[in-house]
């Protein structure tokens, strides 16, 4: 889904731009993140994007999540064939799973919903390194912002995710094949890494990672590697209180703390996979987290 923009420039050339399903998935990370349109507007503004691009991207993208909110209150009725999932080899209850180059501990799993944590996924240092990648970009506006002269754009304060491209530095690609070694599923099946930065009072409220295939809009999500089969959730930091990852339909929270990360697969798109989960509010400190979400086949 990607929806072509062209407007005029103030020097009256005119100029193309493109609605990717990425910015999408970024605005709807803010809006689940608790940040305002408004926010967002201003951030996107500074970043570049034509005033009435972005405001029609924004009612776009928002109109079409509420929508999608509003379908998965509705009972679903056709459930998907399963298909193959990623999986960690933990079939013989190993306390620690060498990995590439780190020996990763398993603290706890569960088979419905998939989930497994992991202790000691990151060291330290990939966590600070990531945080400090994705930090600037967050932030990126700040430099359009000179170039606009916007000075009431407050942009630390607005920009609250970004991506990185597949392998795009030499910490996000040891990261990434170390996830694809983990569960045993190709690199070239992930998305690009999702970083996120939640301040306290922000949440990211219950839902599932896969793509509803009712939903208008997902045929051409789909077309680009199929459906989402897994998440890996690293956290980047320890939150001082609050912002764990839950899971309603089995009262599971799984606690944000610094170079864990929590596993979880859901083999078709239906409720039955008990995939549901959320990011509780973060109630003191700060939050950041790196998502990787793994498709069935090649993400292009
Ligand atoms: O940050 C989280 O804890 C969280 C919770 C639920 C992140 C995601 N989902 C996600 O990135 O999909
Ligand atoms: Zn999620």
């Amino acid at each position: 889904m990607q929806t072509q923009s062209s407007t005029k420039t103030s020097a009256g050339e005119q100029r193309q731009q493109y609605i990717s399903v990425e910015l999408r998935q970024w605005i709807v990370a803010q809006a689940q993140a608790g940040v305002s349109p408004e926010t967002v507007l201003e951030a996107m503004k500074a970043s570049g994007w034509q005033e009435e691009v972005a405001i029609k991207a924004l009612e776009e993208t928002l109109r079409g999540h509420l929508t999608e909110q509003a379908q998965s209150a509705v009972p679903q009725t056709h459930e998907p064939q399963p298909v193959p999932v990623p999986d960690a080899p933990i079939s013989d209850s190993p306390s620690k799973i060498r990995v590439l180059d780190r020996d990763v501990t398993v603290l706890m799993s569960m088979k419905l919903p998939r989930v497994i944590v992991f202790s000691g996924f990151m060291s330290e240092q990939e966590c600070d390194q990531v945080v400090a990648l994705a930090g600037p970009r967050m932030a990126r506006s700040e430099t359009v912002d000179n170039l606009t002269g916007g000075s009431e754009v407050n942009v630390a304060r607005t920009s609250r995710g970004m991506f990185f491209e597949r392998g795009e530095t030499g910490v996000i690609d040891r990261v990434e094949r170390r996830i694809a070694a983990l569960l045993n599923w190709p690199v070239q099946n992930g998305e690009g890494l999702q970083v996120l930065h939640y301040k306290p009072g922000a949440e990211y409220k219950p839902h599932y990672d896969y793509f509803d295939p009712v939903h208008p809009g997902s045929a051409s999500i789909l077309k680009r590697g199929g459906q989402r089969v897994g998440t890996l959730l690293m956290y980047l930091n320890t939150p001082k209180k609050g912002g764990g990852t839950t899971f309603p339909d089995v009262g599971l929270e799984v606690a944000p703390v610094k170079g864990n990360a929590v596993f979880f697969s859901y083999d078709r798109a239906h409720v039955n996979t008990k995939s549901l989960h959320g990011g509780a509010p973060v109630i003191e400190g700060e939050k950041w987290v790196a998502t990787k979400w793994l498709r069935e086949r090649e993400f292009v």
